[in-house]
């Protein structure tokens, strides 16, 4: 089969961000933008040629249209196989899942995550290494680099493949083996948790769940898990049909955009659990009858009653979570002797230490959640595990979070997120930030004391490599904290967030409003970052 090696020129803006590089899908369908990337991709990580890379994505619109030029591609360079799902599509912990199981070199996912889809919004492409988790900011940086010196790709010149029906084809001298996205994951959950217990609790007659898949991926791995093999009654999986614009909607479970899944956890006759998952099934979030788990609280809880779980029987060596994710978990960590890693916002961050055995759950505050079975956050594991606590506990998700709280204190929680801003305003506030924290440990702010302020410096204890200016941390007395970053996974200017927390530790305070509790500190990290004088905003977009 003939390999053309087609003309380009460098584009100057593919660096990948939090997770991958994702930009409105008219810059990937400007001619060579997703060649040159992948081309990168191929002729930095040497290990593909010869090797095998796994492929798919959350089927957004150009989903599958990708698929066909990563094809090409990867046999104009010498990949000798190609797993891909069925229609292109894989679940983010799914294709991690792929990976591993198949010792794979590596894997390309297509999506930009719960960002929205359709032709006028986004579309995403991300590398995952040989253990099935994001690329490390080095293989990242390489790709980068390359980017920047690209002059031509390499490409078989073929008609399309058939990627809806199973099996195995050719592409040059390159097998295409389309498999069921699906069934891997499915087996590799059967193995972590206690199907028996959770088909036993759908069964009691006396359980009501609802699953919103958002019109995403998990749809069919979901009705598969939930439906088939649990035996939930038909309708527990809503929204259940992918779409590649997820229905006009914001694939992002949270209580702002998942507000039809909110509103069945209240009201005459609630369900007892609600869970939602995102465009690429790697985010999470846990309802209880009237009640909302926020990610901090969800990954203590989990980490506090692992070994209730078959697959973390006995016992987990640490934790990790992410540098703004509460500290809810450190308090799990320090009464189970264990080890609790604060890493920079990215799962990339968790990789090494899931690798070295040293941690085996983590969690960030942006709904995700995960463990050392895959490389990724993975939204259905934590509704599995969150059924599984369920059913061994008898409780409602309300008693396992009051018990949890008079065990250990309770983290009030709120982040405050402040969308599309100027760019240069938004570097500005930080900027001035980054001044302020130099000298601000021991001042008061109004009734705290600061601890620290710095700019979160990560080393890695596994590699030591370094990873600075992650995000303004300020600790205050009584174990509060505000924390600011700008986020690294929008496509429109600058996103701020605030993140804030407070400590409870009386068990008599700890059924307060969030946002009342929070509220004077919501103040105090308006006031501290001038968030009016520089963004012009008097009120985030989104409050999570
Ligand atoms: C990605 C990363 C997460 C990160 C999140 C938010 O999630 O995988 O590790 O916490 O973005 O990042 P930021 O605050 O920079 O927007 P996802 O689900 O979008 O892949």
């Amino acid at each position: 089969m003939k390999i053309d090696q087609v003309q380009s020129h460098p584009f100057a803006d593919q660096r990948p961000g939090t997770s991958g590089l994702r930009k409105k899908v008219s810059a990937f369908q400007q001619p060579h933008y997703l060649e040159n990337f992948v081309q990168a991709i191929f002729e930095t990580q040497k290990d593909l040629q010869g090797g095998t890379l796994a492929l798919g994505g959350d089927g957004r619109y150009y989903n599958r249209e990708a698929v066909q030029i990563i094809l090409r591609l990867a046999a104009g360079n010498g990949v000798s196989r190609v797993l891909v799902g069925q229609g292109g599509l894989l679940s983010t912990p799914a294709a991690s899942c792929v990976i591993r199981k198949y010792a794979a070199q590596g894997g390309i996912i297509l999506s930009a995550s719960h960002n929205p889809g359709g032709p006028d919004k986004d579309f995403g492409i991300k590398f995952n290494v040989a253990n099935g988790g994001p690329a490390p900011e080095k293989v990242t940086q390489d790709i980068y680099d390359r980017t920047l010196l690209m002059s031509g790709y390499r490409q078989v010149e073929a008609p399309d493949i058939d990627i809806d029906t199973i099996g195995l084809n050719m592409l040059g001298e390159m097998q295409v083996e389309v498999i069921d996205p699906i069934v891997d994951y499915a087996h590799l959950m059967r193995e972590i948790f206690d199907f028996d217990a959770i088909h036993q609790l759908f069964n009691s007659g006396i359980f009501q769940m609802r699953f919103d898949a958002m019109h995403a991926i998990t749809g069919p791995y979901a009705v598969e898990i939930l439906e088939r093999m649990l035996g939930a009654e038909p309708g527990t999986v809503i929204n259940g049909i992918p779409k590649e614009d997820f229905g006009g909607g914001h694939p992002d479970p949270n209580l702002a955009h998942a507000q039809e899944l909110v509103e069945l956890t209240q009201g005459f006759d609630p369900v007892d659990f609600a869970a939602a998952s995102d465009g690429d099934g790697d985010r999470n979030m846990i309802l209880g009858k009237n009640f909302y788990v926020t990610p901090s609280d969800s990954l203590a809880v989990l980490a506090a009653n692992a070994h209730l779980i078959p697959g973390y029987r006995s016992g987990i060596p640490g934790i990790a979570r992410s540098m703004p994710t509460s500290q809810a978990a450190d308090r799990v960590a320090e009464k189970l002797g264990i080890e609790c890693y604060e890493t920079p916002t990215g799962w990339k961050f968790f990789g090494n230490l899931l690798d070295a055995g040293k941690i085996a759950v983590c969690g960030e505050e942006s709904f995700g959640t995960g463990s050392d079975h895959v490389r990724e956050k993975d939204g259905l594991w934590a509704v599995l595990a969150w059924l599984n606590l369920l059913a061994v506990k008898q409780q409602s998700v309300s008693q396992i979070l009051n018990d949890h709280w008079q065990q250990f204190g309770r983290n009030y929680y709120t982040r405050h997120d402040y969308e599309g801003i100027d760019s240069n305003a938004a570097e500005a506030l930080m900027a001035n930030l980054r001044r302020l924290v130099l000298d601000i440990k021991g001042k008061r702010l109004g009734r705290y004391r600061v601890e620290y302020g710095d700019d979160f410096s990560y080393t890695d204890p596994v590699d030591n490599s370094v990873s600075a200016n992650q995000g303004i941390r300020i600790g205050l007395s009584g174990g509060s904290r505000i924390v600011y970053r700008l986020s690294g996974t929008g496509t429109v200017g600058a996103t701020l967030r605030i993140y804030l927390e407070s400590f409870e530790p009386d068990p008599e305070k700890q059924n307060q409003e969030t946002a009342a509790v929070m509220a004077p500190l919501v103040a105090l990290g308006r006031e501290l970052a001038n968030v009016e004088k520089h963004t012009g905003r008097t009120e985030p977009d989104v409050i999570t």
